[in-house]
């Protein structure tokens, strides 16, 4: 597997950031077992993460109602989507008379899917769980970074999680982009891959996504600024999600979303906004797992001759073949070279 070297500095980092976060599990603990010895904790109850926050979760129990939540010490990190076993603490009440539910997590239940990628610090963290569909979202502003689409395919496909691309602010086209656009999408649709095209501001463009979305967990993802948030406050009015301009000068989005979190569908289905990336990195993935994350190469890179083809100036190379006789695009297949770079460069 490749991993990217860490300087010492960052090593350093990453060294004090552990030492606190084990710092604050052990007085976690002692909270926790303090109200544990006060007979303070309700029975054990199934809940949905809705929210992350830390060291905290905020947990739905199956009234819907929430409750934060500290984690039981060696639970590792959940996430949200993820279905746990708690136990309801006392109510807190704050200055103004609200009541915070409490809890302790004790058990996370097994996922059904996992979606991960890489923190600042190259480590490999769960953004949700248990979702059945991927929701791509790009939009004609801010511009997407070069195959940052197939990169987000290679990690739907290899959690085997249904991706979606989603075209948003279809009102920012013009004839140029249009046509830019249409041949994007064309080739992912040619692939067998779904996509959509919406305008959050126009709520009569979102009815074949509410269509889709309906009865299903699924995860809004993509760059910072492409309208995640707007179209989950256009999806559900009574949902005040934060919104962000793009910025004046670079035109791109200011991570205005900080956590993911779960919203329902009245009718059923759940959605999950997730905060925008700057770049998708695949390096902790191996090459043949970028392969299979192209469907179209995948079948084909078993016909080449040598086992270990690199698809470059191999004799005998199935996928050269298919990309002379114009069976695989040039497009996909300098994307697929440009991330098998990104690997071995590290
Ligand atoms: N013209 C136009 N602007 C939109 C549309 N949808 C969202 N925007 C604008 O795009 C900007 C970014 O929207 P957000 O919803 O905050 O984007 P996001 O994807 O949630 O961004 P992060 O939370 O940073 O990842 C805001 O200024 C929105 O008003 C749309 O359909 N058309
Ligand atoms: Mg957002
Ligand atoms: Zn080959």
């Amino acid at each position: 597997m490749a991993k990217r070297k860490l300087s010492r500095r960052q090593a350093w980092r990453i060294d004090k950031i552990q030492q606190e976060k084990a710092d604050r599990a052990r007085k976690k603990e002692d909270v926790i077992s303090e109200q544990l010895g006060a007979g303070e904790l309700g029975s054990e109850t199934e809940g949905l993460v809705i929210a992350h926050f830390g060291s905290q979760v905020e947990v739905e129990d199956d009234q819907r109602r929430s409750y934060r939540c500290f984690l039981r010490a060696n639970l590792g990190s959940l996430v949200t989507g993820d279905h746990v076993v708690f136990r309801p603490g006392a109510e807190q009440e704050n200055s103004t008379a609200e009541v915070t539910r409490t809890g302790v997590v004790e058990t996370v239940l097994e996922r059904s899917s996992e979606l991960s990628r890489p923190n600042p610090y190259n480590e490999i963290k769960p953004v949700a769980a248990n979702i059945d569909a991927i929701i791509l979202v790009i939009a004609p502003e801010p511009e997407a970074h070069p195959n940052l689409i197939d990169r987000y395919l290679v990690a739907a496909e290899n959690c085997h999680i249904e991706p979606v691309i989603l075209l948003n602010k279809t009102d920012l086209l013009t004839p140029e982009t249009t046509a830019k656009f249409d041949a994007l999408l064309g080739r992912y649709e040619y692939l067998g891959y779904r996509s959509l095209r919406v305008c959050s501001k126009d709520e009569n463009s979102l009815s074949q996504l509410k269509e889709f979305l309906n009865g299903q967990v699924s995860v809004f993802v993509g760059q910072s600024g492409v309208g995640k948030s707007s179209l989950i406050n256009t999806l559900l009015p009574d949902e005040e999600l934060k919104v962000g301009a793009l910025s004046e000068s670079t035109k791109k989005g200011r991570h205005t979303t900080t956590t993911a979190r779960l919203y329902h569908f009245p009718a059923g289905g759940d959605l999950i906004d997730s905060p925008g990336i700057r770049e998708f990195g695949l390096w902790h993935m191996s090459e043949d797992e970028v392969t299979y994350g192209f469907r179209e190469l995948r079948e084909i890179a078993g016909y080449c001759r040598f086992r270990d083809c690199r698809h470059e100036t191999e004799p005998g190379c199935a996928i050269l073949r298919a990309l002379d006789e114009g069976i695989i695009s040039e497009e996909r297949f300098r994307s697929y070279q440009r991330i098998l770079e990104t690997l071995t460069a590290l």
